[in-house]
């Protein structure tokens, strides 16, 4: 797949590091994000072997607090804009709103992670007239919403009918198929058991052709399971990425940057062997 002019080949698995810059996370004073130490976290997971950096201004967790388009371009855009100047990592822009997905391609982002899919208003458009990859993400309902009682006749099937909508709409809108990702969404809008068929099937989302991004890092499906608190489920979270590559995903979003590299690179030396 192309992200500018870097062509990435998505038959090796590659990683995408998280960077949350909502005020709990790189915060001067509990108000303000301190763009020195979100791009240092940065650097540092590229350093750690991150091909992409995933940065947020507005959390999706379940009933997080909606953000302003304002408050969200003052969060990533110095980000992005620092960030660039000092590397040349791929810079993904996780957001739903067309003039945040604008402005961060003109600061520098090659991709946007939408967990709407391009369904909100100007979405569809603004993806396709600036040209960059973007990864679709399934989500039933919205953040605020969407655990409260997730309900599907069968997850798979429901998942890749999503899909082919989500991919029509985007051919109408002119968006090329060789510029998407798609991503089942661990967590959005599923109860474990909706997560657990998605991770054992997700080798059927193979058949849109498209490449696919799972993010299972730290999620609370794996704390349900292994009953631990959010900052004890590295483990997990490398277990469940490499059962994800091994299903058929070609990126992976985490928290943990190094010790998913190593785990990649285990799975990469038995997998050459074949
Ligand atoms: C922003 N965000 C949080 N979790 C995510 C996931 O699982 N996938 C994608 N694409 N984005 C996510």
């Amino acid at each position: 797949m192309e992200f500018g002019s870097i062509q990435l080949d998505l038959k090796s698995p590659q990683i995408m590091g998280v960077l949350n810059v909502t005020p709990d996370s790189f915060s001067d004073a509990g108000q303000y994000v301190s763009v020195e130490a979100a791009v240092l976290r940065a650097l540092a997971m590229v350093e750690q072997g991150a091909t992409f950096i995933d940065i947020g201004g507005e959390s999706t967790r379940p009933g997080a607090q909606l953000v302003s388009t304002e408050e969200e371009l003052r969060r990533v855009i110095p980000v992005i804009e620092a960030l660039r100047e000092q590397s040349s990592v791929l810079v993904s822009i996780d957001t739903s709103k067309p003039e945040v997905m604008q402005q961060a391609i003109l600061a520098g982002a090659a991709l946007i992670n939408d967990v709407y899919a391009l369904r909100k208003p100007g979405a569809l458009e603004t993806a396709a007239r600036f040209d960059v990859p973007v990864c679709l993400m399934h989500m039933q309902g919205s953040p605020e919403d969407m655990q409260k009682r997730p309900t599907y006749t069968h997850v798979v099937d429901e998942v890749i009918d999503f899909f082919k909508q989500r991919l029509l709409a985007c051919e109408g809108a002119g968006i090329a198929r060789n510029k998407i990702l798609l991503d089942p969404g661990f967590g959005f809008g599923k109860t474990l058991s909706h997560n657990l068929t998605l991770l054992a099937e997700l080798s059927r989302l193979k058949e849109l052709n498209c490449p696919l991004l799972a993010g299972l890092s730290r999620k609370s499906m794996l704390g349900a399971i292994i009953d631990k608190p959010v900052e004890q489920r590295l483990s997990a979270s490398i277990t469940a990425g490499l059962l994800a590559l091994q299903n058929g995903a070609s990126i992976l979003r985490v928290h943990d940057v190094a010790e998913t590299a190593d785990a990649v690179a285990i799975y990469n030396a038995v997998r050459q062997v074949r």
